[in-house]
């Protein structure tokens, strides 16, 4: 059946197998900003989404779930291993996220990369009506939109890289860089979420396939000896502020904001840290600096504590391994350092939250640190401004994150600078509430207006510009 006129595809599918009490399994669509950007398209377009279920040797037809026309993309337990896990994540996610881990570079992998690639390309192919849109989704997927294009060359194609594009420095490592690029270029519009991922992309272009560059326009080669034109530019990513607006004026969820409060002791002031437990967002360094604040006696567990959420991620690739010992191992220090019979310096949490928790602890926290050494654009920080409707709190932010360009009223930091960042934590602790309130509102007016349809609106503007000319 190829009929879809417009066509996702993701490595995963937007729902999760849950399997009751009674053993029956079914499956439950994922809450995600991406999803709900995403489903008005789906339902009026006659849409599809085509992804990975999630596990491995899992074979399922074409299926409806809410509305949502869905075509599962089976992976072996190989696959997830050498596709996945190992070139997804263990070659282009540090490479692009300026080498924090070393990348591993393994010419299995590659091959598993471009099998599974095709795949998902054949898939979505083989659904698209004629002239459909396709809208082909990040990193694990970069060689899709040329292998879609050489199967159907009549579909407009989309393509979205949630994580950064690292400079040509860096780039040039990869083993398979211009197949990477050719791969990216096989899309109409390649959407990036900071301006300086567009222009590293744009770079690595002209330097390596020589192709011509006018501003965001590229000149790329065409079968008959033309050319055809391939527009990358930054689209920058945002939530879909509603769900937010609304759980964080539910009055059970301001309850739980105050219990998370008095069960931390009513501390004057909560810092919050909420990530995937990942080498790419500070974590480290946020707990460092933290720490060197009570070890100088600057700060004291009887007036403050630390939230960090570290939702577990990744827990097969060896780097996450490590991590975590790290940061667990720094965690037990401070705290048995510092720890009083009723005040702990850091609650860790190792685990994962429904968001109606989520936004009763960006409810309580006073502070949100987000210190990525490296990030797309990070959503946490928009999440915390969304919820604070009475413009207090204060959001510590890395100048290395793509919502650092937009969120300009955030205490910026320097996350690899520890002295620094002691300074913006405690700028954050200190500040007046006038000028929290000032802060607030000009951030939460940004995320307010740029959100996550906005950002889907621009993009699919975009293309259907490309389709019109
Ligand atoms: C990639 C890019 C880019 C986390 N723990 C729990 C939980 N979360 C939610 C957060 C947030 C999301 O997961 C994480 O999004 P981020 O943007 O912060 O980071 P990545 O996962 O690395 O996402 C990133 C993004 O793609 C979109 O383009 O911004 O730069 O790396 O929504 O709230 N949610 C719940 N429980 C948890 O324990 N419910």
């Amino acid at each position: 059946m190829s009929d879809a006129e417009f066509v996702v595809v993701a490595n995963r599918l937007p729902v999760d197998r849950v399997v009751g009490v009674d053993g029956v399994e079914e499956w439950r669509t994922s809450p995600g900003g991406l999803v709900a950007a995403l489903e008005p398209m789906m339902r009026t377009a006659h849409g599809a989404w085509v992804g990975w279920p999630g596990q491995p040797d899992v074979h399922l037809d074409r299926f409806e779930i809410n509305g949502i026309d869905l075509v599962p993309v089976a992976l072996s337990a190989e696959e997830v291993a050498d596709y996945y896990e190992g070139f997804a994540n263990d070659t282009i996610w540090p490479l692009y996220h300026d080498v924090i881990a070393p990348p591993q570079y393994h010419r299995e992998w590659w091959d598993a990369y471009v099998k599974v690639n095709r795949r998902f390309a054949e898939a979505a192919a083989s659904v698209a009506a004629p002239n459909a849109t396709v809208w082909v989704h990040d990193y694990q997927l970069q060689l899709v939109p040329q292998m879609v294009r050489e199967l159907r060359d009549d579909v407009t194609i989309g393509y979205f890289h949630h994580i950064p594009f690292p400079a040509h420095g860096l780039y040039a490592q990869l083993p398979w860089r211009d197949q990477v690029l050719t791969g990216l270029l096989g899309a109409d519009v390649i959407g990036f979420q900071r301006a300086q991922d567009a222009t590293y992309f744009l770079t690595a272009v002209r330097r390596r396939l020589r192709h011509e560059v006018k501003g965001s326009a590229v000149a790329v080669p065409t079968p008959d000896g033309g050319t055809r034109t391939a527009l990358a530019k930054a689209f920058p990513i945002s939530i879909d502020t509603e769900p937010y607006l609304e759980l964080a004026a539910r009055p059970e969820v301001r309850a739980r904001a105050a219990e998370i409060r008095a069960s931390l002791g009513n501390p004057k002031k909560i810092l919050l840290g909420v990530d995937r437990l990942d080498y790419t967002k500070g974590i480290r360094h946020r707990i460092k600096a933290y720490g060197e604040l009570l070890e100088d006696g600057i700060l004291s567990v009887e007036d403050i504590t630390f939230v960090q959420v570290a939702s577990p991620s990744r827990e097969r690739v060896d780097a996450y391994v490590h991590l975590r010992d790290e940061i667990e191992l720094a965690v037990g220090r401070i705290n048995g350092d510092h720890d009083t019979m009723g005040h702990t310096a850091i609650r860790y949490l190792h685990q994962g939250y429904p968001r109606e928790e989520m936004v009763a602890l960006y409810l309580a926290a006073d502070v949100m640190l987000v210190t990525a050494l490296r990030d797309g654009m990070n959503l946490v920080a928009k999440e915390y401004v969304a919820t604070r409707a009475d413009n207090r709190g204060v959001l510590v932010l890395s100048e290395f994150t793509g919502a650092a360009d937009e969120l300009r009223q955030a205490v910026r930091v320097n996350p690899h600078d520890i002295a620094g960042l002691k300074d913006a934590i405690m700028t954050a602790v200190t500040m007046t509430p006038s000028e929290q309130g000032k802060r607030m509102r000009s951030l939460r007016r940004r995320v307010l207006e740029n959100d996550v349809n906005a950002w889907s609106s621009s993009f699919l503007r975009a293309l259907a510009e490309v389709r019109g000319s």
